[in-house]
C-alpha cells in the first residue's frame, strides 16, 4: 500500500507531532512509504530564511532519528521536488473559494495574524497536491488534519469526474490513542508548534528538566479523583492518554493504578524521559554529519521525483497543459 505524509518545519517538534504522526510513520514504514518535510507549507506563517533552513535540516534528521530507515522508506524535502507546486496550481483551479473558506485551521490561524498571506488560505490545496502526486492510498495523520484530508479526497474525486480517472482517492489513517494531544496548559486546544505557550507544548528534544517541569505543572483540576473523563477532566485525560500511548495500556488501566495526580505525573515524566532520550541522541549524531544527511535527502528526492513526475504528467495532460 502506498503511504504518504508530511510535517512542517515550523518549529520544535512536539509530543503531538510525535505520537499523532512520526511514531506511526516509523512503525508502519515499507518501501512504499513516502514522508516529506513540507518546507513550502512553513512559509505560510512568518519565518526567517535562516530558521526555515535550520528547522528543515533538524526535522529531516528527526525523521531518521525516530526510526525511518532510508533504505526502506523515502524521506525527502518538499521543495526539492518541483511538481508539488505545479500540481497545486492545477488543483487550485479545481477547488472552490467557498470550501477553502470553511477550513477551520485557516480560520484559527488567520484570526491570530494582523494580516495573513494568500498561501495560508490555499495551504490545504498544496497539501492535497502533496498527497495526490504520490497516488497515496493511506495518509497517516493526527486528528487535526481530518478536514484537510477530506478536501484532498473531494478534489481527487472532482478532478476524476471532470477530466477522467487520474488520481487515487486517499484514506486517512488516525492513531488509536493520542490522535489529538492537547496543550498541557490549555487542555481544550491541541498542542501546537506555532500557538502553544512554552509550558503548553512539550518538545521531544526538551531537556530532561523541562520535560519534568512541564508535566508536573500541567493543568489538571481540583477535585483530586484520578479518572479518565475527557469532558469533566480534560487536563488529566490528556496526561492519561499520553501515558497510555507510551506504556501500551488503556488510559482507564493507567488511571486505576493511581490515587494522586502527583504520583501519576512523576511516573509519566520518567516514562517520557526514558523514551525520548535515545531519539535525541540519534538526532544529534545525524546532525553532526550534515553532508551525509543532505546525501540521504537527495536520494529521497530523486526517488520521490520519479513518481511525482509521472502523476503530474497525467494530470497536466488531462487538463491540457504541459
Ligand atoms: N496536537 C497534536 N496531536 C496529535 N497529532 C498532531 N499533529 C499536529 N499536532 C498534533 C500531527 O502532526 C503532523 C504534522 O503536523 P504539521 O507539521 O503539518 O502541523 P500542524 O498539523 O498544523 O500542527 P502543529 O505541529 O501544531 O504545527 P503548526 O502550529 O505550525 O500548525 C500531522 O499529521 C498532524 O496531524
Amino acid at each position: 500500500m502506498r503511504v504518504l505524509s508530511g510535517i512542517q518545519p515550523s518549529g520544535a517538534v512536539h509530543l503531538g507531532n510525535y505520537l499523532g504522526a512520526l511514531r506511526q510513520w516509523a512503525q508502519q514504514q515499507s518501501n512504499n512509504s513516502y514522508y516529506c518535510v513540507v518546507d513550502l507549507h512553513a512559509l505560510t506563517l512568518p519565518i526567517s530564511p535562516a530558521d526555515l533552513q535550520r528547522h528543515t535540516l533538524e526535522l529531516s534528521a528527526t525523521l531518521f532519528a525516530v526510526g525511518l530507515d532510508p533504505n526502506v522508506a523515502t524521506v525527502f524535502v518538499q521543495s526539492q521536488v518541483p511538481h508539488h507546486t505545479r500540481l497545486s496550481w492545477i488543483l487550485e483551479c479545481v477547488a472552490s473559494y467557498g470550501e477553502l473558506s470553511r477550513m477551520t485551521q485557516f480560520k484559527e490561524k488567520a484570526d491570530r495574524q494582523d494580516g495573513f498571506s494568500a498561501g495560508l488560505f490555499t495551504y490545504p490545496v498544496l497539501m492535497a497536491a502533496d498527497i495526490l502526486l504520490y497516488d497515496a492510498q493511506r495518509v497517516p495523520v493526527g486528528d487535526d488534519q481530518r478536514q484537510h484530508l477530506e478536501l484532498a479526497r473531494n478534489l481527487a474525486e472532482r478532478f476524476n469526474n471532470r477530466y477522467g480517472e487520474t488520481f487515487v482517492v486517499p484514506e486517512g489513517f488516525f492513531p488509536p490513542v493520542a490522535a489529538r494531544v492537547m496543550d498541557l496548559q490549555e487542555p481544550t486546544r491541541k498542542m501546537s508548534k506555532s500557538v502553544s505557550s512554552p509550558l503548553g507544548a512539550m518538545g521531544i528534544f526538551d531537556s530532561e528538566a523541562d520535560i519534568r517541569k512541564k508535566i508536573m505543572k500541567a493543568m489538571t483540576d481540583t477535585d483530586g479523583e484520578v479518572r479518565f473523563d475527557w469532558d469533566a477532566k480534560p487536563g488529566l485525560a490528556n496526561l492519561l492518554e499520553i501515558f497510555s500511548a507510551f506504556s501500551g495500556e488503556t488510559p482507564d488501566t493507567v488511571a486505576s493504578r493511581y490515587e494522586r495526580y502527583g504520583d501519576l505525573k512523576k511516573d509519566l515524566a520518567d516514562l517520557v524521559v526514558a523514551h525520548l532520550a535515545p531519539i535525541t541522541q540519534r538526532r544529534d549524531d545525524l546532525l553532526a554529519d550534515k553532508g551525509e544527511l543532505n546525501r540521504l535527502l537527495s536520494i529521497g528526492a530523486a526517488r520521490a521525483e520519479v513518481i511525482a513526475e509521472a502523476t503530474y504528467r497525467r494530470a497536466a495532460s488531462a487538463v491540457g497543459v504541459n
